[in-house]
């Protein structure tokens, strides 16, 4: 099929960074995929070789006449232009329309998912949208997986690939990458990794430029040592994910691809300005830890609230061992579900 995927980037590296994986696995399956797009700058070090089916596109005009491929996707609720919408309301083979929405832990995405939403008025009247939720259970849209992901895990080398980055390595150092927005915390953090010997790799851009300043020129405190990263290609930074026995992700894309990794992370929700990110982060640390041990469930808690500043002080970390474990188990029980792919497919074939 030819799918158009639709993208406006808000803020951040999330709307590109969720839009170009599905992409990128939508042709992996043999489709083809037109990604327009407002903004696509950040792909030029996320994807710089592209891939073989999609073709990228700057986002067309409002009065451009474009024919609309078999289905069309639109990320996050970004209205695809008034004139491409008319063409879909137009022409005479139906497409389906998709919403991709963000992804959640809370109740609402199982209600809501799947749902459509019939336009009644605007360039699209009469044409149906459907909601399609990410989500961590079957009765939701699953998350984005390729089908190549734990081959590629089982052949990868951490320390041959930490060196092809120019980074060494030093026995018993334990390896924590940190993706973050601005956090008050980190100063409290980086004084707990200190403690025992730990080399940060510090993410491009505002992770690398918080730990400079804190740290200084010469990256070190007590027994840490910090490496500042260049910009990685995605599958790059997948590959980091796998290297560390720790992960700070934010957002919504370096968060799944964390829980992929199997090893423990704290999570850096995207801050919204009435507060309900702190819904959604206690929605997620409900579902994740409700078969851990109980003062693992505390500790992972106490943690992750310190680091999005909605409860307490960071003070120590989780248990490692116990929280790898746990990370494991997470991992295993979502690879027994489908990925968002298998399931986009399967809707869209269901309406076609
Ligand atoms: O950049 P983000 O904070 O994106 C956010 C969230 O998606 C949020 O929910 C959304 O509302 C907002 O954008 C608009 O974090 P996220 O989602 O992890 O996206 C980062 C992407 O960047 C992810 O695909 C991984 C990729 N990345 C690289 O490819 N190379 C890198 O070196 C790094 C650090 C990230």
């Amino acid at each position: 099929m030819l799918w158009d995927l639709f993208c406006r980037v808000v803020d951040n590296f999330g709307d590109v960074g969720v839009c170009w994986r599905a992409a990128a696995e939508l042709a992996a399956r043999g489709e083809k995929v037109r990604l327009w797009i407002d903004d696509g700058r950040a792909l030029s070090w996320m994807a710089p070789t592209g891939r073989a089916g999609v073709q990228v596109l700057a986002w067309p005009s409002d009065e451009a006449v474009i024919p609309a491929g078999d289905v069309v996707v639109e990320a996050f609720g970004c209205n695809p232009p008034a004139g491409f919408v008319a063409g879909m309301a137009a022409a005479a083979r139906p497409r389906v329309w998709i919403n991709l929405e963000y992804l959640s832990a809370e109740d609402y995405v199982e209600r809501s998912h799947g749902l459509p939403s019939p336009q009644a008025g605007g360039p699209g009247a009469g044409l149906t949208k459907w909601f399609f939720y990410p989500g961590f259970t079957d009765r939701t849209g699953g998350l984005l997986r390729e089908s190549d992901l734990l081959d590629r895990q089982r052949r990868f080398d951490p320390t041959g690939w930490l060196a092809a980055q120019g980074v060494s390595t030093r026995p018993q150092e334990r390896r924590v990458s940190l993706f973050c927005y601005d956090n008050p915390a980190l100063p409290a953090l980086l004084d707990t990794l200190a403690a025992e010997p730990t080399l940060l790799l510090a993410t491009a851009g505002i992770a690398s430029a918080q730990v400079e300043s804190l740290l200084g020129p010469g990256l070190q405190r007590g027994a840490l040592r910090a490496v500042l990263l260049p910009a990685l290609p995605q599958p790059e930074y997948d590959r980091l994910l796998w290297c560390c026995d720790l992960n700070f992700v934010r957002g919504e894309d370096s968060f799944v691809r964390a829980q992929w990794a199997a090893r423990p992370f704290v999570w850096h929700i995207y801050p919204q300005s009435d507060g309900v990110h702190a819904d959604k982060l206690e929605a997620f640390a409900e579902r994740f830890l409700a078969h851990a041990p109980a003062a693992l469930a505390r500790e992972v808690r106490a943690c992750w609230r310190a680091w999005n500043g909605t409860g307490g002080a960071l003070g120590g970390l989780p248990d490692p061992t116990a929280w790898r474990g746990h990370c494991q188990t997470w991992r295993d029980g979502l690879l027994g579900q489908t990925d968002l792919i298998t399931r986009l497919l399967g809707f869209v074939c269901e309406r076609r």
